[in-house]
C-alpha cells in the first residue's frame, strides 16, 4: 500500500483548506451558535465539486476514488464538523444510494444536480422508535394502482427539512422481514410530506437534523430504488460506505483538536516555560498523535478496499469505531490542554469535542460497530 497522498489528493486537500479557511471559518462559531445551516456555503461546494465526489464525470461528478472522499473530508472535519457532516451525509447516503442502487434513468435524473450542489440529499431509515434496531421500523409503504403511498415519520434525518430530495427505507412487508423494506425518492414538494427541524443539539449544530413526517405521500412507482423488499439490504451497503466517510470526518476533528492543542502548547507559559515542555502535555499529544495515525491508516484501509470494490462491512466498521472514539478522546484532550479557556467558545477546543461526539453515534453507534465487527469475526 502506498502511504503517501496521491496527486489528486493533495489538489483536493489545498482545494478543501483554501475554501474552508475563506468560507467555513470565519463563519463557523457564528452558524454553530445559531444552529445555521449555510445552503448556500453547501451550494458552493457543489460548484468545487465536493458534492459528487465519487459520482462519475458522465452524471456530473467529480469521478474521483474513495481516497480523494476521506482527504476531503480530513480536511473539512480539521475545520466544522458540522459542515463535514453535511458533506458526509448529502454524498455517501443519498446521492451514493442512487448511485449504487438506482437505474439509470433515477441517475441521470438526480445526480447531476445532487453533485452539482442544485439539490440537497437526505437520507432516511432512522425512526423516532428505531435506531439501531433498524430493521423493526414503522414507516410504511403501501400499493395503490401504479403509486405507493407513504405514512409514517424518519427521525434524526441531516437535510430533512431543507433537502431538495430524500432516499428513505420503507416497510412494504412484514415486521422483521429482512425482504420487507423498501427505497423510495422523495421528493420535496411531494403532497403530504412535511419536516421538522430538530433543535438545540449538542454539536454538529451548523449541519441540519430534521424529523420527516408522510401523511398519505403518493409516491410513483419509477421512484422505487431496485428491487421492492430489497431495501434493507441496499440501507446496510449504503452503509457500509458511509460509516468510512464519518471515519474520514472523525480524522480531521481529531487533528483539528490535536493542531489547536500543540499551537496552545507551544505558547502557553505556565512555571516559567511553554507547557509543551512538561510530560503530563507532552505525552498527551504523543498519545493523540499515534491514535490520529492508526484511525488514518484505519480509514485508508476501508478506502482502499471500497476503491477495489472488495467487502468493507468489518473495515468500515473498524475505521468507524476506532476512529470516532479517538476523535473524543482528541477533543477531550484538547479541552484539557487548554483547561479554562479550553472550555470557552472563544478557542475551538470545545467545539471540536461536541462535534466528535456525534461520530461515536450517527451511522450507527460504537456499540453497533462493535456488532457488526464480531458478527463478521464469527461468520
Ligand atoms: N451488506 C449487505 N447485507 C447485509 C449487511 C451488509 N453490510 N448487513 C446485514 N445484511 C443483510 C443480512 O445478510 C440479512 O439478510 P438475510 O435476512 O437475507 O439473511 C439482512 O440484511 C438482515 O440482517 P441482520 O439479520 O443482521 O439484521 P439485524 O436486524 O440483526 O440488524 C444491524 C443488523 C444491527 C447490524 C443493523 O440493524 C444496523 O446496522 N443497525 C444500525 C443502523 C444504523 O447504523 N443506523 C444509523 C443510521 S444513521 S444515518
Amino acid at each position: 500500500m502506498n502511504f503517501e497522498l496521491n496527486e489528486n489528493q493533495r489538489m483536493i486537500a489545498q482545494m478543501v483548506r483554501d475554501f474552508a479557511e475563506k468560507e467555513i471559518k470565519p463563519n463557523m462559531m457564528q452558524w454553530d451558535q445559531d444552529e445555521f445551516f449555510p445552503v448556500e456555503t453547501m451550494k458552493k461546494m457543489g460548484s468545487l465539486g465536493l458534492l459528487g465526489i465519487f459520482v462519475p464525470e458522465s452524471y456530473g461528478g467529480s469521478g474521483f476514488s474513495y481516497f480523494e472522499y476521506a482527504t476531503a473530508l480530513m480536511e473539512l472535519g480539521k475545520v466544522c464538523g458540522g459542515i463535514g457532516l453535511s458533506v458526509a451525509a448529502h454524498n455517501s447516503l443519498c446521492t451514493g444510494h442512487i448511485y449504487y442502487h438506482g437505474n439509470e434513468e433515477q441517475k441521470r435524473r438526480f445526480l447531476p444536480k445532487l453533485a452539482s450542489g442544485d439539490f440537497i440529499g437526505a437520507w432516511g431509515l432512522t425512526e423516532p422508535n428505531t435506531g439501531s434496531d433498524a430493521m423493526r421500523m414503522k414507516t410504511t409503504a403501501v400499493k395503490d394502482g401504479n403509486d405507493w403511498i407513504i405514512n409514517g415519520a424518519k427521525n434524526w434525518i441531516t437535510h430533512g427539512l431543507s433537502g431538495d430530495v430524500a432516499v428513505i427505507l420503507v416497510r412494504t412487508g412484514e415486521l422483521l422481514d429482512s425482504n420487507g423494506i423498501t427505497a423510495f425518492i422523495i421528493e420535496k414538494d411531494m403532497h403530504g410530506f412535511s419536516a421538522v427541524k430538530i433543535k438545540d443539539k449538542f454539536g454538529v449544530r451548523a449541519s441540519e437534523t430534521a424529523e420527516m413526517i408522510f401523511d398519505n405521500v403518493r409516491v410513483p412507482a419509477e421512484n422505487v430504488i431496485g428491487e421492492v423488499g430489497m431495501g434493507f439490504k441496499q440501507a446496510m451497503q449504503v452503509l457500509d460506505g458511509g460509516r468510512i466517510s464519518i471515519a474520514s470526518l472523525s480524522c480531521g476533528i481529531a487533528r483539528g483538536a490535536f493542531e489547536a492543542s500543540v499551537k496552545y502548547a507551544k505558547e502557553r507559559e505556565q512555571f516559567g516555560q511553554s507547557i509543551s515542555n512538561f510530560q503530563g502535555i507532552s505525552f498527551k499529544l504523543a498519545d493523540m498523535a499515534t491514535e490520529i495515525s492508526a484511525a488514518e491508516l484505519l480509514t485508508f484501509q476501508a478506502a482502499y478496499r471500497k476503491n477495489n470494490k472488495l467487502s468493507v462491512t468489518k473495515e468500515g466498521a473498524y475505521a468507524k469505531y476506532y476512529a470516532s472514539e479517538v476523535s473524543v478522546r482528541c477533543g477531550n484532550e484538547a479541552v484539557q490542554i487548554m483547561g479554562g479557556y479550553g472550555y470557552t467558545r472563544e478557542y475551538p477546543a470545545e467545539k471540536f469535542l461536541r462535534d466528535a461526539k456525534l461520530m461515536t453515534i450517527g451511522e450507527g453507534t460504537s456499540e453497533i460497530q462493535k456488532v457488526v465487527i464480531s458478527r463478521e469475526l464469527m461468520k
